[in-house]
């Protein structure tokens, strides 16, 4: 995890690449998925270390479809909405997580394991697309280095899954 991570820190700033890229990508992470459920997230953290630059999109082999997503509460209902962009102002990381923006995958091929990964391609208003290697959480996890005793409560973990209203 932490040698990946670092690696693709270098690669970023490896210069002479035919576009450049200076956005760093943190602990990309996903919690498994149950049964057939069809729908997963993936949560990260982003740093411009550049100049101002936006998530556009995201792409995956293992999903029919990626989406930017955000889960907002309006009169205590949790509903997602879909992104067009998220703006990456520069030296300010911004995270994607549980109950927040999201990376969305639709249409999953099979269900995501704890303990695999699978390839997230992310691509920008400006820099080069970046490809970093999801780590499949167990289902109630709340993320890469978090506590056991802060896991969210089962039902916690449904704000995320499908059923959910979309705007
Ligand atoms: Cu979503």
């Amino acid at each position: 995890m932490r040698s990946l991570t670092l690696a693709a820190c270098l690669l970023a700033f490896l210069p002479g690449l035919a576009a450049a890229q200076t956005v760093m990508v943190e602990q990309p992470w996903a919690r498994a998925t149950p049964g057939h459920a069809g729908t997963g997230a993936v949560y990260l953290t982003l740093t411009e270390h550049g100049e101002a630059d936006m998530l556009t999109g995201a792409s995956t082999p293992v999903a029919g479809m990626a989406m930017l997503h955000e889960t907002i509460t309006e009169n205590g209902v949790a509903k997602m909405r879909m992104l067009d962009s998220v703006a990456l102002p520069p030296h300010t990381p911004v995270t994607f997580k549980p109950g927040a923006m999201h990376v969305m995958l639709t249409g999953l091929h099979d269900p995501l394991k704890a303990g695999s990964s699978f390839p997230l391609t992310l691509t920008f208003a400006h820099g080069a697309p970046v490809t970093v290697t999801v780590s499949v959480l167990p289902a109630g996890s709340a993320g890469p280095g978090a506590p056991a005793g802060q896991e969210m409560p089962a039902g916690q973990e449904m704000k995320d899954m499908p059923g959910m209203k979309m705007d």
